[in-house]
Parts: structure tokens; C-alpha cells; sequence
């Protein structure tokens, strides 16, 4: 009987050893200390010894169990430390990391792109003006050379709000037109705001998109104006060595017309996928008013003279900031819009 009672404390304290968990171990309470378990199970025999051994074995029971609820005692007291330890780790804060900024509102690219653009002209002395977006055909078109049987009228996929004289403005030309007619030269203004087209949407056209024209009118302006004006514009908005390039483009409002180009700023002009192998980017249009245009809203075009440019500010921000894609700017993708501020 000693002999199987040393070797069940013997075993049940390795096996205690090897005890990972709570759980395992209140299993092992259980199959070793419990009402039924196996130190209860051997002393059940303690009633077949002689009478006279019953006390000596009945003391060495006791202390067996003595020591193996000793030692469940510490085994426990360690899994309890254990398990808190795991607890307090795994609800570790680290009070060094950076704190997770507010989120807070901020300004949309397409605004700060257009603040940048007209902040440029305003400190030309341009002045800033905004128009309707439900236009006349009249301002639309007919007061900017574009008669009503004109092709340029192609140019434009127009929508109508009430046919054939309430639309909505495919340029934020109108607005000169409307500036023009309630005042005289001198004129300076810039003009930002939503345009719209009917025509299908893809990676560089939107139905609605926003644009800024420019018009300045005054005595003995020529293309040198231009060219300079918009010349250091591009220099402004993308960088000081930037190079420009004039070419020949139709406008119906303007004559000459030119389209502006800066020089790649991935290749500096040898030819890449950015500027699709010529060395330059197109970024606006732009030409001389066309005299017909000013006799239109009263000027006298042998004593006035003016020019005008026009662009898209996303299509400006996409090249300022490599963004592949026009619709970025209207999806509201918040992991887009934070990326500006
Ligand atoms: C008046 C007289 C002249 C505005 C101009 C352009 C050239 C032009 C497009 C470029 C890209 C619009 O954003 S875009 O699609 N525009 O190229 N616009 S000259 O000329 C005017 C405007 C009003 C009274």
C-alpha cells in the first residue's frame, strides 16, 4: 500500500509539472484530489490492512495529500500569475506610440487646386468672378462667336434645362461675356467654377468638371501678355524651370488661338509615357479675343484689345500630384481626399 501511495504522488506531481492551464489543471484536481479521484480510490483500501498498520498508513495518506494540495496550491498561484501577466500584455497600451490625430474637416483638392490657380492671377491683378451655372445660350454661345448654325456648337456636348435657350454651361466663358457688358475696360478677371458636358465619363473626363477662363481687356495688349502671363503662370504652378510652347488651336471667341504645353517634368522634354513620347504636356488653351466677340458686348476692337485663357484644375492637380484618374475627384474616397490639406 506505502509503495502504490508513493508512486501515485510521485506520477500525480509530474503530471502536476506538465499542468499549461487552469483548466488542465482543475482536471487534475478532479482525477487525482476529488471524491472520486485516485488518492480517494487507493485509501479505500486501507480497510483491508491489519488493524494494527491502519494508523501509520492513515498519517502517510494524509500527508501524501498534504503535499499534492501543497503543490496544486503553488501550481495554481503560478497559472493565476500566468494568465494575468497574458492579460495585462495583451492590454498593454504603449503610451509612447503617437496619438491618433483628431479627424478633422479640410478643404477638397479641387478647391485647393483652384485657390492656387486664381491666387496666382489675383496677385497679376486679376479679380475673381463667379457666374451661373443654368446659362443663356445667348452667353453660352452666341455672345462668344458661336452663332447658332456654328460646327463650334459640335465642339460642345450640350445639356438643356429648356431647350433652346436655358442649358448648362459647358465653359465659365459666359461669365466674361456678362462682365464685359456691364463694364468698360480696363478688365482683369478670373473665372472658376462647374461645367458640364454631355459625354460619356472615363479616366480624363467627368459630365460635370470644373474649369477657370481668364479674360484681360485693355488698351494695346497683344500675345506678348499672353505668352508672359501664362508663361510664368506654368513657371508658378509646376516649377521655375518649366518651359512653355505655344502652338496654333481653334476657339471660336478667340483668333489667333493657341493651346499651351510645359515641358515633361519626368523627362524634361526627351520623351516618356507621361507626355506619351513628344516631351510636353498640354495644360490650357488660350488666344486673342476675337474683335467680333468684343463689338459684340460694345467695345470698340480698333481701340481695345485682350486675351484668354482657359483650363481644367483637376487636370492641372493630376499632373502637380501624379493622379491617374479624374474620377478620384468625385468619389468621395476619403483615403484620397486625405492625402490633401
Ligand atoms: C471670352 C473671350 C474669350 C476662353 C478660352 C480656352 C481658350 C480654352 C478650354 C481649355 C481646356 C476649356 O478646360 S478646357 O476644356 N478652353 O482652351 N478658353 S480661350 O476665351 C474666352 C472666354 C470668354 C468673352
Amino acid at each position: 500500500m506505502r509503495e502504490k501511495l508513493a508512486a501515485l504522488q510521485a506520477r500525480a506531481l509530474a503530471e502536476l509539472a506538465d499542468v499549461g492551464d487552469l483548466e488542465a489543471l482543475e482536471g487534475w484536481r478532479i482525477r487525482v484530489l476529488g471524491s472520486r479521484g485516485e488518492l480517494r480510490e487507493l485509501q479505500r483500501g486501507l480497510g483491508g490492512l491489519p488493524p494494527a498498520e491502519r494508523p501509520a498508513v492513515g498519517q502517510a495518506f494524509n500527508q501524501a495529500k498534504n503535499a499534492l494540495e501543497g503543490a496544486f496550491a503553488e501550481r495554481q498561484a503560478a497559472l493565476n500569475a500566468l494568465a494575468l501577466e497574458r492579460e495585462l500584455a495583451a492590454q498593454r497600451v504603449d503610451v509612447t506610440l503617437p496619438g491618433r490625430p483628431p479627424s478633422v474637416g479640410r478643404l477638397h483638392p479641387t478647391t485647393l487646386i483652384i485657390k492656387q490657380i486664381t491666387d496666382f492671377f489675383v496677385s497679376m491683378g486679376f479679380q475673381v468672378v463667379e457666374g451661373p451655372e443654368v446659362e443663356r445660350d445667348l452667353y453660352n454661345f452666341e455672345l462668344l462667336n458661336i452663332p447658332q448654325d456654328h460646327p463650334a456648337r459640335d465642339m460642345w456636348d450640350t445639356i438643356y434645362v429648356d431647350p433652346p435657350e436655358v442649358l448648362l454651361r459647358t465653359h465659365t466663358s459666359p461669365m466674361q461675356a456678362r462682365v464685359m457688358e456691364r463694364q468698360q475696360p480696363p478688365v482683369r478677371v478670373v473665372v472658376p467654377g462647374r461645367c458640364y458636358r454631355y459625354e460619356a465619363q472615363d479616366a480624363t473626363h467627368e459630365w460635370m468638371f470644373y474649369q477657370i477662363e481668364g479674360l484681360a481687356v485693355d488698351e494695346g495688349l497683344t500675345m506678348a501678355d499672353l505668352k508672359g502671363t501664362l508663361s510664368a503662370f506654368a513657371r508658378r504652378m509646376f516649377r521655375p524651370d518649366v518651359r512653355t510652347r505655344f502652338r496654333c488651336d481653334y476657339f471660336p471667341f478667340v483668333e489667333p488661338g493657341v493651346d499651351m504645353s510645359i515641358s515633361c517634368h519626368v523627362c524634361n522634354g526627351v520623351g516618356c509615357r507621361v507626355c506619351k513620347g513628344t516631351g510636353w504636356i498640354e495644360i490650357l488653351g488660350a488666344g486673342m479675343v476675337h474683335p467680333r466677340v468684343l463689338e459684340m458686348v460694345g467695345y470698340d476692337p480698333e481701340r481695345y484689345s485682350g486675351w484668354a485663357f482657359g483650363m481644367g484644375p483637376e487636370r492641372i492637380a493630376m499632373l502637380k500630384y501624379d493622379i491617374p484618374d479624374i474620377r478620384y475627384f468625385y468619389v468621395n474616397d476619403l483615403r484620397f481626399l486625405e492625402q490633401f490639406r
